[in-house]
Formats: C-alpha cells, sequence, structure tokens
C-alpha cells in the first residue's frame, strides 16, 4: 500500500512534555490515501492510548508517528541516522490531543487533533487526517464528540477545538451531493463510530464513488474530475514538501505453533 504522508505542521509554543522539540520542525505525520479531500481537514484524530513518538526525520524534521512507522520510514530513507530511527521523546495519543496544527491545502487555518477510538497503531502512521465530509469514520466520529459533552470531557477535549468546526463540502458527487459521508451515514443509519462493519460498507460506497464519479468543489482544481485531480493534487504536495510517499510493507503472517 502506497501511503501519502500529510505533514500537519505544530504550531509554537509547544506543551512542557514537548519542550525538547522547541526549535525544531514538528510535524502530526498523517498517512492518506485521498490527497484531493485535503481541502476539507477539520482535525486529525489519534488514539488517546497509543503509543507515538517524535522521530527525527532529517537535520530539521521531526516527525510525531508510530515507532513501527519510524522504523519502515527509516529504511525508506526517512531518518536522520541511515536505517535507524531516533526518538527524542516518547509520548501517548493523550499528549497529543489539543495540539494546534497547521495542515497543507486546508481551508481552516488552524486545526487540532482529537481522540478517535478507532485508530489502528499498526496501520499507516498511527495518525489519521480527518475529512468528515467525505470519510464516513471522520464524520461519526466528529459526530460523537460533538453530540457527546462527556465523551469531549473523559479525553480533555475542550469545546473551542471542535464545536466550531463545519464539515466543509469540498466534493460533489452525483446522488451523493456535497456531503457524501454524512448521506451516506444516514443511509445505512450508523450511530457512532463503534459500528465497525456499517462503516467499513460507507467507507467502501463513498470511496468508489467518490472516486469515480465525484468532481473537486473547491481550490485552483475546481471543476475537475476525482480522478484527474487526485495525482496532480498528490505530486504538488510532495514537490512542495508538504508530504511525502510511504510505502507500507506487506503484513507478515508469523505462525506461531512453528
Ligand atoms: C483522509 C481521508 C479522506 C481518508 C477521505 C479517507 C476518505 P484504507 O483503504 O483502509 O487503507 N487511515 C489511515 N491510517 C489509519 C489508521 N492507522 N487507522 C484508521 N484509519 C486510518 O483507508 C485509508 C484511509 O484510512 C486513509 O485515507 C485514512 O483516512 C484512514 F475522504 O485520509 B483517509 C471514503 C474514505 N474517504
Amino acid at each position: 500500500q502506497e501511503y501519502t504522508v500529510i505533514k500537519m505542521e505544530l504550531v509554537a509554543p509547544f506543551p512542557s512534555k514537548l519542550g525538547v522539540l522547541e526549535g525544531r520542525r514538528v510535524f502530526l505525520a498523517a498517512a492518506t490515501l485521498r490527497p484531493e479531500t485535503m481541502y476539507g481537514q477539520t482535525n486529525a484524530w489519534v488514539l488517546p492510548d497509543g503509543e507515538y513518538g517524535a522521530y527525527e526525520i532529517n537535520e530539521t524534521d521531526v516527525f510525531i508517528l508510530t515507532e513501527r512507522a519510524a522504523l519502515n520510514l527509516a529504511y525508506q530513507k526517512y531518518s536522520r541516522v541511515p536505517e535507524k530511527p531516533t526518538c527524542l521523546v516518547e509520548l501517548t495519543g493523550h499528549d497529543l490531543i489539543g495540539l494546534p496544527l497547521k495542515s497543507p491545502l486546508a481551508l481552516n487555518e488552524i486545526i487540532y487533533a482529537l481522540p478517535m477510538l478507532t485508530v489502528l497503531t499498526d496501520k499507516g502512521t498511527g495518525i489519521v487526517t480527518s475529512v468528515p465530509t467525505d470519510s464516513p469514520d471522520d464524520y461519526m466520529a466528529m459526530h460523537d464528540l460533538k453530540s457527546k459533552p462527556a465523551f469531549r470531557a473523559k479525553y480533555g477535549v475542550k469545546d473551542e477545538w471542535v464545536l466550531p468546526f463545519e464539515i466543509i463540502p469540498i466534493i460533489d458527487i452525483p446522488g451523493f451531493g456535497n456531503k457524501a459521508a454524512e448521506k451516506v451515514c444516514a443511509d445505512l443509519k450508523i450511530k457512532s463510530q463503534n459500528e465497525k462493519e456499517k462503516l467499513a460498507e460507507a467507507k467502501r460506497l463513498t470511496y468508489l464513488k467518490g472516486f469515480n464519479e465525484g468532481t473537486l468543489i473547491v481550490g485552483e482544481f475546481n471543476g475537475r474530475k476525482v480522478q484527474e485531480v487526485k495525482p496532480l493534487i498528490r505530486s504538488k504536495l510532495i514537490e512542495t514538501g508538504e508530504a511525502i510517499v510511504y510505502s507500507e510493507p506487506e503484513k507478515r503472517v508469523v505462525s506461531r505453533s512453528g
């Protein structure tokens, strides 16, 4: 699987736990298959109990992601010390919740890192960028945070990191409109981020129709087909240094019985 890793830059001043990173360029590194949706980012997702680290990617840049992803990146030439991830500080998702970020192409100038319980730490980087108009998982996780004050309180999420963020229409899909995830979640009667099977189906539907029939309705490529602009947007993000390519090695099946 080849992902685009989006560099979501941490806005200084950093909290004390991240003090050692002061003076560096620090990013939450989010793996995506949908670079053309970056206009609609409303937040980043982290797993609250997930284990992360701040790893040196080169002399200037630091990525916050899982150790597993840091190791994979080190083998893809993204480490200060060749083939060796160097961790400056170990973190959990709880340390990341509430960090303000500037993310490439996002129409929102500042967005925040927020908790999602279905983030997988053995996939991508363990950091996910959130586009609730076009991703059903993101739509439901945002819905849970917005509609359940107790959920926000449990994870120390301030109202101002969530409530002002409306979903931003970015892609029009015939039959689905310009808030595809909201429509598909309503059609499938999905109630929360925990309905994994229904959400997998919603994701499949949205992804397929968005790719085949979607048209961008914002930004430089306004009016053009998703299929056509996806590679253009991706190359552009990579050329400007706002994203990198990350290949996920195949999962190995380890036999325990020998
Ligand atoms: C932004 C985005 C916008 C995404 C969208 C999807 C959609 P796949 O096919 O299962 O590989 N993702 C990435 N890493 C993780 C993780 N560790 N845990 C949970 N989710 C993760 O799906 C790849 C997508 O899953 C990625 O692309 C990311 O969300 C999420 F409009 O990034 B995406 C219909 C989907 N729309």
